[in-house]
């Protein structure tokens, strides 16, 4: 038999069985019907950097309930770290024909080639969390994140003020080419640069891990020894594992040595009111919802702001303990 000839059979035979509904009566068969509309679930492609600290997992958590919440499928791949794995990710979400694709980007470049493919495929693409530099800015609908360059001007702003007459930093940088790293950086540096009295002596990738952040403070203090007077991290897991190499040095954090940090995770947080952090500048990792609701209106045919960023606020010893009650992660 011909593939058209079964082809046909199998649209008779569908035929037939949808229309033995119409012999019941009139509200059966509406109310028939609106059990069986096919309802569309929006299933959305999640690729996600990795797991490498609190806040990421705050973040991922977020994504999952909130997509649970509204009843999405949510398609979560993890990056491992590796912009590779991103990308190839993304290609698989392009060829499952998913409804659109988010992606929190753990490098700033490298996107345009596979950004271009979701384009062609029509599948809009939201930039969480980590901004990308791309040739073209049409290749995604939006960005939705945190300004990491105000973060670092912050960070800065704090210590120019609370330095108590300490100056020289060591820097514990994030994942090296990610948005996050470059900027709080960038922003720290330009700040510092105004201020002839600070002076960073040294500078080294953590990787945004807890691990990270402890050997190079252990590495620096073998280097610099107590030279070290001020520790600027890019997020708080590198920070938390500065003070435990701090304190396996026989010092004392937040006094022997300031510690500047960005995220505000509950363990930041509570490092803040134990007096072994100074000063967390907060950047919020709970996106569920607006990227959800940013979705809902790109598929809507709405306009959606092309850039929105999350309020942060700076959280020292004059606020910690008000907060730490309500810190959700
Ligand atoms: O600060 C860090 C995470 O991109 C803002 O990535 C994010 C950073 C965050 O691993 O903890």
């Amino acid at each position: 038999m011909s593939l058209k000839r079964i082809g046909f059979l199998m649209t008779a035979a569908a035929l037939f069985l949808s229309g033995c509904g119409g012999s019941r009566d009139n509200a059966d068969a509406a109310k028939g019907a609106e059990a069986t509309k096919p309802t569309h679930k929006l299933v959305v492609g999640f690729a996600q950097t990795g797991a490498e600290s609190a806040w990421r997992a705050a973040n991922t958590n977020s994504m999952k309930s909130e997509a649970e919440k509204r009843g999405i499928e949510l398609k979560f791949a993890d990056g491992q770290g590796k912009q590779e794995n991103q990308i190839r990710a993304l290609r698989s979400f392009v060829a499952q024909g998913v409804d659109a694709i988010v992606v929190a980007p753990i490098v700033e470049t490298g996107w345009d080639p596979v950004l271009r493919e979701a384009k062609r495929a029509g599948i809009p693409v939201v930039i969480m969390d980590r901004k990308v530099q791309t040739e073209d800015e049409s290749l995604y609908a939006c960005f939705i994140g945190s300004d990491f360059y105000k973060e670092g001007a912050l960070a800065a702003e704090w210590l120019a003020k609370n330095s108590n007459g300490k100056t020289k930093i060591v820097e514990l940088q994030g994942t090296p080419g990610s948005a996050a790293a470059n900027e709080r950086r960038k922003a720290f540096g330009d700040a510092i640069a105004t201020n002839s009295a600070f002076k960073i002596i040294d500078s080294q990738s953590g990787d945004f891990r807890r691990s990270g952040g402890k050997e190079v403070m252990e590495a620096f203090l073998k280097k610099h020894g107590r030279e070290i007077e001020i520790v600027y991290a890019h997020n708080d897991d590198m920070a938390l594992g500065a003070v435990q190499a701090i304190e396996e040095a026989g010092l004392k954090p937040g006094v022997d040595i300031l510690i500047v940090s960005i995220d505000a995770i509950k363990e930041g947080v509570q490092a803040v009111v134990d007096g072994k952090i100074n000063v967390v500048v907060e950047c919020n990792p709970l996106f569920g919802p607006k990227i959800y609701d940013t979705i809902a209106k790109l598929k809507a045919g709405q306009t959606v702001e092309r850039s929105s960023y999350n309020v942060d606020e700076v959280i020292d010893a004059s606020n910690a303990a008000a907060l730490i009650g309500q810190r959700q992660y």
